[in-house]
């Protein structure tokens, strides 16, 4: 008998939403479960281009336009697909902290900074790169309020830790949300969870969404989708 595929599951939020609190947590009861998981932060700093996108969002110096840093970010997944799905063949069921969705909420909602082309990038445009990647069972999507989530450890010094980029990435990720355009932003796909609980009341809700993704594999083909 062959292994059954592992769930592929993408934990998605604001930042300071508790995405990376609950991936340990879920991490941890998982494997508690007797399910082999493993985690994979997004970006992963760890490569050549992750050098790359760390130098973009830690220092100044590091100038690059809007086009070609969000291509560097769909880069670094591409530069991850196999091994994503070795480890999803393997039975091991994958976390992500962060995946394709912040990329493209991120790269939409950044304000027009290249003259002389002064749009933003579009949502259409945003998405392309990414097609054909991995398509998670499920997003889990941490939702939580401005205020709340400003009463958490305030902000770092990254470029997209800025009160303005984050309510336009909220407003983004509400359309991706309820987009259901057919591709990599399936209605069903999302499983919204009240991220302004306690610790252990969101990881309540959070292994929920778990459950659902594992349901779904178990019933499903087999097959892991694409974007
Ligand atoms: P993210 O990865 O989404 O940016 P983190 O998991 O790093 O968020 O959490 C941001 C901060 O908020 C951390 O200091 C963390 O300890 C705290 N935190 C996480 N979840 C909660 C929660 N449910 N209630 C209160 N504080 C939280
Ligand atoms: N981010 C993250 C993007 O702009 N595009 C992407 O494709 C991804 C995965 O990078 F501001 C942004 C979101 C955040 C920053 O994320 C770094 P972490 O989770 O703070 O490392
Ligand atoms: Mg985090």
């Amino acid at each position: 008998m062959t292994t059954p595929r592992g769930a592929l599951i993408a934990i998605e939020g604001l930042d300071r939403a508790g995405k990376s609190t609950q991936c340990d947590i879920l991490l941890n009861r998982l494997r508690a479960a007797g399910i082999p998981a493993k985690l994979q932060k997004f970006p992963d700093r760890t490569t050549p281009i992750g050098h790359m996108i760390n130098s973009y969002l830690t220092t100044t110096s590091t100038n690059l336009d809007d086009q070609s840093i969000h291509l560097l970010f769909s880069a670094n997944r591409w530069e991850s697909r196999d091994s994503i799905l070795s480890t999803l063949q393997a039975g091991t069921t994958l976390l992500l902290d962060r995946y394709v969705y912040s990329g493209i909420v991120f790269s939409a909602a950044k304000p027009a900074e290249v003259i002389p082309d002064p749009k933003p990038l579009s949502i259409s445009w945003c998405k392309a790169p990414d097609v054909g990647l991995p398509r998670p069972d499920i997003i889990i999507f941490l939702n939580i309020g401005q205020e709340e989530a400003e009463k958490r450890a305030g902000f770092g010094e990254e470029r997209y830790e800025k009160r303005e980029m984050q309510e336009k990435v909220r407003g983004l990720f509400e359309r991706l949300r309820g987009e259901g355009s057919g591709s990599s932003t399936d209605k069903e796909d999302w499983w919204v969870v009240d991220a302004g609980g306690s610790i252990e009341e969101v990881a309540g809700e959070v292994w929920k969404g778990v459950e659902e993704g594992l349901r779904r594999v178990r019933e499903g083909s087999g097959e892991v989708r694409s974007i």
